[in-house]
């Protein structure tokens, strides 16, 4: 079994992506379950095979508890905990290869909190993984708030301690020219500098920024970003390529069922 864990901001798409690739993935004749993992959903664009909100319910929370939408989500998490063994047995009858994890928006459940690292390690146990890092295009057009989005995938990769994707998701709706200039920024340091320069950033953090693109760029830690669209299904294929790269190397004789082709 392997896990795919879907991360990303808060509508950046990453229940529309689950329901693009899980589909894609059984039109390649691989066995998939959707388990959505974010217990304050209220409608999700595919039917899970697993469903925390089974066991913990956000919106009954808020009523019951009289917290607001992110007190009840955090409480929510937390108490998925208790639930942990359920969850892991009900994944596990599924039997299906991949296993994709539709995660809850708010990033500091995996950015800062303990629980969410906590509920996934204990989900994929020893298994292989890797995550789907989604880039909102929103965030990514300026400079600062594409510096912004770098130290965000890099606390979670930190916190979840797994290779991670990143996927530039909603990729219909951005402009070939400015997808162009997402990946000048991230693969050119010394033109990444500039353009936080030009738009006043303080020389400290844009030195933060240089030793973060530099890592990036030489290949060390991030995986080439990957542009998608979960609408029109373009470049579904390429996420996939990716998981299948940093899941077992590529080498498809490794996985438990033959890759198809893309
Ligand atoms: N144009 C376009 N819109 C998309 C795409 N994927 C998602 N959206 C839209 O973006 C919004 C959020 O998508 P979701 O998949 O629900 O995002 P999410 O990250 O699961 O959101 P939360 O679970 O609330 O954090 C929805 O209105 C979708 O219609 C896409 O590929 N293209
Ligand atoms: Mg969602």
């Amino acid at each position: 079994m392997y896990f795919i864990v879907v991360l990303g901001t808060a509508g950046s798409g990453k229940s529309y992506i689950t329901a693009a690739l899980a589909d894609w993935m059984e039109d390649n004749e691989l066995s998939v379950a959707r388990v959505n993992l974010d217990p304050a959903a209220e409608w999700i664009p595919y039917t899970p095979d697993v469903d925390v909100r089974n066991y913990v319910d956000a919106r009954d929370l808020m009523a019951k508890m009289g917290l607001g939408p992110n007190g009840a989500l955090v409480a929510a998490v937390d108490m998925m905990v208790s639930h942990l063994e359920s969850l892991v047995n009900e994944i596990r009858e599924t039997e299906a290869n991949y296993v994709i994890l539709d995660t809850p928006g708010q990033m500091e459940l995996f950015a800062f909190r303990s629980t969410g690292p906590v509920v996934l390690s204990s989900i994929i146990g020893g298994a292989r993984s890797a995550g789907v890092f989604l880039v909102d295009p929103l965030f990514a057009s300026r400079p600062s708030s594409l510096l912004s989005v770098l130290l965000l995938y890099t606390s979670v990769r930190v916190r979840v301690n797994m290779p991670l994707v990143p996927v530039l998701s909603k990729a219909d709706i951005v402009s070939a020219s400015a997808i162009q200039e997402i990946r000048r920024m991230l693969e050119e340091p010394p033109y990444f500098e500039d353009r936080l320069y030009q738009e006043g950033v303080e020389p400290g953090i844009v030195e933060v920024a240089r030793s973060l693109t530099e890592a990036y760029a030489a290949g060390e830690s991030m995986v080439e970003l990957v542009e998608a669209s979960a609408k029109t299904m373009a470049g579904i294929d390429a996420v996939y390529a990716a998981l299948q790269q940093v899941l077992v190397g590529g080498e498809d004789y490794l996985t438990e069922e033959p890759s198809p082709r893309i």
